[in-house]
């Protein structure tokens, strides 16, 4: 039995769930977002890794399906907590090529807001620099219709590709996510601090939000939060965990 007949199954057995981690704000330290990370369970077992799974989706076009009911799960848990009673967040869903690339991308994304209820403005759709590269032409249009219908875009994995600063300019995008590689290296590394530091000026007069991803220390925190940074998402505050572990309130002393 191939992996793919797995994920086939997989996804008729609802085995795939979702764990989101919380992008927190680095002036309140209130939980400002999530981000929806897809995990399988199979026979309620370990977890598997998106890694270990996503390629052979994506191989299969299995990712059109399973990437759907990532949108549908995320759009309907950030609903759930709004009607619970929580502040409202941001919830960021990550969309693979294929995905994106699909003509039906956008009125399938309309037909989920529609029937979830959930309000466009609090979702963002978290797109690689290899994705917007891609026929730009094209990528320039889709983003125009999810902008049209209410959603807002990030660039997830900034500046591990190869965005051409002048499209950059061209895309309706909203938020740039660092690159957790630069995060990393910022203790050790004096590029990679300038580096951070010049994304987060260059987003900020694009009049982008800027998300630094894979925050682990105290001094990563305080060098963001010196260089202005507004939002952080990392193992610092959370690793990514299911719904029903979602932290309720902020993180204040951080
Ligand atoms: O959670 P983890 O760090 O293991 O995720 C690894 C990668 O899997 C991330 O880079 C993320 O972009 C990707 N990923 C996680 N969830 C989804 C999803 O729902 N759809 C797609 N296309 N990719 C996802
Ligand atoms: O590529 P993308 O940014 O979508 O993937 C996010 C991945 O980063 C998730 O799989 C998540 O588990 C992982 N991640 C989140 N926070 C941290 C962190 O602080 N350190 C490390 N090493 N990985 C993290
Ligand atoms: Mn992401
Ligand atoms: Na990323």
């Amino acid at each position: 039995i191939t992996l793919q007949t797995r994920l086939r199954r997989a996804l008729e057995k609802n085995e795939f769930v979702l764990h989101y981690q919380p992008q927190v704000d680095v002036v309140s330290g209130e939980i400002a977002g999530a981000e929806a990370l897809i995990r399988w369970q199979p026979d309620g077992g370990k977890l598997v890794p998106p890694g270990e799974f996503i390629p052979a989706l994506e191989e299969s076009g299995l990712i059109l399906d399973v990437g759907e009911w990532a949108l549908r799960t995320a759009c309907v848990q950030q609903r759930q907590w709004f009607l619970a009673g929580y502040p409202p967040i941001t919830m960021s869903v990550n969309v693979s090529a294929v995905q994106f690339h699909t003509a039906q991308f956008v009125e399938k994304m309309a037909v989920i807001l529609a029937e979830t209820g959930m309000d466009p403005s609090f979702l963002c759709l978290e797109l690689t620099e290899s994705i917007v590269m891609r026929d730009v032409a094209d990528t320039i249009d889709t983003l125009g219709k999810l902008r049209v219908l209410g959603v807002s875009l990030s660039l997830d994995d900034f500046g591990t590709g190869y965005s051409s600063l002048c499209y950059l300019r061209k895309m309706p995008i909203s938020e740039l996510k660092i690159d957790r590689s630069f995060i990393a290296s910022l203790s050790h590394d004096q590029n990679s601090s300038m580096i951070v530091s010049t994304i987060i000026s260059m987003a900020h007069c694009l009049n982008m939000r800027v998300v630094a991803e894979g925050v682990e220390t105290m001094s990563q925190l305080e060098y963001l939060r010196t260089n202005s940074c507004q939002t952080v998402q990392g193992f610092l505050f959370s690793k990514p965990v299911p719904a029903c572990e979602f932290p309720s309130s902020g993180f204040a002393h951080t």
